[in-house]
C-alpha cells in the first residue's frame, strides 16, 4: 500500500454493537481508568511502579536509555534473575504447594505440577545445563511437544543467563537446521516425540538429521514422552539420566537487566527468518504486567489457560514468563483440539473450572464450524474472560466466542502484539473498556500508538492508515539477532522515530483502533486501498461461510481483483447461485468496490502453526503461479489439496 497510491484504508465496515464492562467485574479489576492517567502523567514512572512487581537483586538507576535508539535499554543498571521471578519467590512466599501447571497429556494422561516442584525441576535442569557446558550467553536451541519439560527448559535456560530459542515442534529439518545455525546453538533441547491428533509423533530424527548439519551442536537433551524408538548418538542424554539425578540446589544468579533472554523467530513474508532478541527486565515487566492487567489475573483464585504452542511468542508471554511471574495456576495441553473428540478443550475447562481463556481467532472459528451443541454439552460457567490473539477477530466469531463460550456475559479482551513486541500493546481493560466486536481498541497504560499516513502524519478519527509506535516500551524487541542493521531497516526506517508494524489500521470516530490486516496484503482494487480483514469478515458474516481468505490477484482492468477462498459450513452445498450471493453479499455489506471478482471453495486454507493464513501462497493460486516456500505452514501437503479440489464462480 505504501508505494502504490495515497487513497487510505477504505473505511468500510460498520459494527455497532456495544459491550460495557459488568459493574461488579469494574468494580474488582485489579485494573481502573486511573492507570491510563498516571502512565499519561508520567510515562516512565508508571513503567518503573511496574517494574517494581518483580523483585530485583540490584535497583535500576535509570528507568529507559534511548540515546542509542532504536536500541533501547531498559531499567539500565537493575540486575534481576528471571527464572527467581518466576518459582523460587513464590515459593519463598509460602506458595510453594500451589499448581503452577495442571498438564494434560493428549492420551488422557495428567500431571498436577506445584510451584516447589516446577522451582525444584529448573534447578535441576539448570544445574545439567551448567554440567553440559552451557554459560551464560550460549544458545540454547528447544524443539519440544507440548510438555511441562519445555517450559522447565526454558526456565533453566533463564536461571543461569542462557538465551534460549524455541522452535515450533513440527518444523522441518531446513528450518530446525536453519534457525540452530544463525543462533550458533550449543545444546538442543527436545523429546522422542510427543502427541497430536491421536498419533506419537517424531521429533528426534528431525533434530538427528537438523544436528548433524550444525557443526555447534555439542550436546542434544532428550526428554521421553512417547517410549517410542529413537536412533541414538554420541552427542545425546536423556533428561530423565541427567536431570532427574542433578542436585536441586542452584543459586539464581543475578543478571543485568538487558541481559539476552531469548531469540524467538519470525518467518515474514519473504528472505531469511529474523531472531527477534528479547532481554530480561523490560520484557518480564510487561509480560507479567499485561498478564495481570489484561486478563485481570487473581492468583489465588483464577485458573489460566493459554492454548497457544510455547513455540508461538505468545506461549513464551502468556504460559511461561507472563503467568508463572505473577504466581498463575494454569492449564497447559499437549494436543490438538479434536483429539479424541471435538469437545476436548471444554471438557478440560470443565475439568479444571478455567477461568481466564486465552486463544486465537482460527481456532473461534473452527468451533464454531463444529456446532454449538458441542460445547454446550459442558459445564463453562467457570470462565469469567475470554482472550484472542493472532489475527483480528471478526465480530461473528466475537459474538459467537461470548455466547457459546462465555455464557454471554464474560468480557473479551481482543490484545493485539507481535512477536517484536514482547508483550500486549492493544486490547480493552477488560473492567475499563465498553467493548467493540472485532476491535482491539485502545493502547494500554504506558504505551504510544499512532495510526498515519505515507507522510507519516497521524490520521484524524475516522482515517486509516499505518500502525506505528512512537515510543519505546519495556518489552520492545532490542533488535535482529547478528544483524544490526537489518533491524533498522525493517522495523525503523519506513517513517522517521516510529517503529513500523507492518499492520495497516483505522481509527474510528471514537479514537478506537481496528487492525486490518498486514500492509503487504491490502489489495488496491480500482485505486481504492481495501483491507483482507473486512472483506473476510463481511464473507464469514454470511451464514453459509465457517472461513474465509482473500487476496488480491493482478486485474487489467482494476489493477488487482478481489479473490476469495472460503470454507463452507458442515451442511452447505455450494452451487454458483450460492457463490453469487456470497460476492453480492460482500457487496451489500461494504460498497460494490469490495465485490469480489471470484469466491473459491476450499476444504482448508493454508495457515501457519500460530494459525495465520499465509495469503501469499493463496495470492500464488489466483495468479496461477507455482507455489513458493511451504517450510512454515502447519501442514505443507495443504497447498496441492486446495489445489486439486478447486471449485469456483469464474
Ligand atoms: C502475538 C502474535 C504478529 C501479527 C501482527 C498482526 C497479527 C496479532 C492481532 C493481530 C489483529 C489482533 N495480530 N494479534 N491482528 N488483531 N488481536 O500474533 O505475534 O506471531 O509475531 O504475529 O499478528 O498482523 O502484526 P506474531
Amino acid at each position: 500500500m505504501a508505494e502504490t497510491g495515497k487513497e487510505a484504508l477504505a473505511n468500510l465496515l460498520n459494527e455497532e454493537r456495544r459491550f460495557p464492562p459488568h459493574p461488579d467485574f469494574a468494580k474488582a479489576a485489579n485494573v481502573d481508568a486511573s492507570a491510563y492517567e498516571s502512565a499519561r502523567s508520567d510515562r516512565l514512572a508508571f513503567w518503573e511502579t511496574q517494574a517494581r512487581r518483580l523483585s530485583w537483586n540490584k535497583d535500576w538507576d535509570e528507568a529507559l536509555d534511548w540515546s542509542n535508539a532504536p536500541f533501547a535499554k531498559w531499567f539500565v543498571g537493575g540486575e534481576l534473575n528471571v527464572a527467581y521471578n518466576c518459582l523460587d519467590r513464590h515459593v519463598e512466599a509460602g506458595l510453594g504447594d500451589r499448581v503452577a501447571i495442571h498438564w494434560e497429556g493428549e492420551p488422557g494422561d495428567s500431571r498436577s505440577i506445584t510451584y516447589a516442584e516446577l522451582s525444584a525441576e529448573v534447578r535441576r535442569a539448570a544445574n545439567t545445563l551448567t554440567d553440559l557446558g552451557v554459560e551464560s550467553g550460549d544458545r540454547v536451541v528447544i524443539y519440544m511437544p507440548m510438555i511441562p519439560e519445555a517450559a522447565v527448559a526454558m526456565l533453566a535456560c533463564a536461571r543461569i543467563g542462557a538465551i534460549h530459542s524455541v522452535v515450533f515442534g513440527g518444523f522441518s529439518v531446513d528450518a530446525l537446521a536453519g534457525r540452530i545455525d544463525d543462533a550458533g546453538a550449543k545444546l538442543v533441547v527436545t523429546a522422542d516425540g510427543g502427541y497430536r491428533k491421536g498419533k506419537a509423533s517424531g521429533l528426534k530424527d528431525t533434530v538427528d538429521a537438523a544436528a548433524d548439519r550444525c557443526e555447534s551442536v555439542e550436546k542434544v537433551l532428550v526428554v521421553k514422552r512417547t517410549e517410542q524408538e529413537v536412533a541414538w548418538n554420541d552427542r545425546d542424554l536423556w533428561w530423565h539420566e541427567t536431570v532427574a539425578g542433578a542436585s536441586d540446589e542452584h543459586e539464581a544468579r543475578a543478571f543485568d537487566s538487558e541481559h539476552p533472554l531469548f531469540i524467538l523467530y519470525t518467518s515474514g513474508t519473504t528472505g531469511k527468518p529474523k531472531g527477534i532478541l528479547h532481554t530480561s527486565g523490560g520484557y518480564l515487566t510487561q509480560a507479567s504486567y499485561t498478564h495481570h492487567a489484561v486478563f485481570d489475573l487473581k492468583p489465588e483464585t483464577d485458573v489460566f489457560w493459554c492454548t497457544a504452542d510455547i513455540g508461538w511468542v505468545t506461549g513464551h508471554s502468556y504460559i511461561v514468563y507472563g503467568p508463572l511471574s505473577n504466581g498463575a495456576t494454569q492449564v497447559m495441553y499437549e494436543g490438538t483440539p479434536d483429539t479424541p473428540h471435538k469437545g476436548r478443550l471444554w471438557e478440560i475447562v470443565e475439568k479444571y473450572k478455567v477461568s481466564l481463556l486465552y486463544t486465537a481467532p482460527t481456532a473461534i472459528r473452527m468451533f464454531m464450524k463444529w456446532g454449538d451443541d458441542i460445547p454446550a454439552q459442558h459445564d463453562l460457567s467457570s470462565l469469567r474472560l475470554l482472550g484472542s490473539v493472532g489475527e483480528p477477530i471478526n465480530p461473528e466469531a466475537w459474538i459467537w466466542y461470548r455466547e457459546h463460550i462465555g455464557g454471554g456475559t464474560a468480557p473479551i479482551v481482543d490484545t493485539w502484539w507481535q512477536t517484536e513486541t514482547g508483550a500486549i500493546m492493544i486490547s480493552p481493560l477488560p473492567g475499563v473498556t465498553t467493548a467493540k466486536p472485532g476491535s482491539a481498541q485502545v493502547p494500554l497504560p504506558g504505551i504510544e500508538i499512532d495510526v498515519v499516513d505515507d507522510d507519516a502524519q497521524s490520521v484524524p478519527d475516522g482515517g486509516g492508515g499505518f500502525l506505528t509506535i512512537r515510543e519505546p516500551w519495556p518489552s520492545m524487541l532490542r533488535g535482529i539477532w547478528g544483524d544490526e542493521e537489518r533491524y533498522r531497516e525493517t522495523y525503523w526506517s519506513r517513517f522517521e522515530n516510529q517503529y513500523f508494524a507492518g499492520d495497516g489500521a483505522k481509527r474510528d470516530e471514537d479514537g478506537d483502533l481496528w487492525l486490518l490486516g498486514r500492509v503487504d496484503d491490502v489489495m488496491l482494487v480500482s485505486g481504492h486501498n481495501i483491507s483482507t480483514t473486512e472483506v473476510e469478515s463481511a464473507l464469514v458474516g454470511h451464514d453459509s461461510v465457517a472461513e474465509a481468505a482473500v487476496v488480491g490477484a493482478s486485474d487489467p482492468v482494476t489493477g488487482q481483483g478481489i479473490v476469495a477462498f472460503v470454507i463452507l459450513r458442515g451442511d452447505v452445498e455450494s452451487s454458483p447461485e450460492h457463490l453469487k450471493q456470497l460476492r453480492t453479499h460482500v457487496a451489500d455489506t461494504l460498497g460494490p468496490i469490495a465485490k469480489p471478482r471470484q469466491v473459491m471453495v476450499v476444504s482448508e486454507l493454508p495457515k501457519t502453526r500460530s494459525g495465520k493464513i499465509m495469503r501469499r501462497l493463496l495470492r500464488d493460486i489466483a495468479e496461477d503461479r507455482e507455489v513458493g516456500d511451504v517450510t512454515t505452514l502447519q501442514d505443507s501437503s495443504v497447498m496441492s489439496r486446495i489445489k486439486d479440489g478447486l471449485s469456483s464462480s469464474d
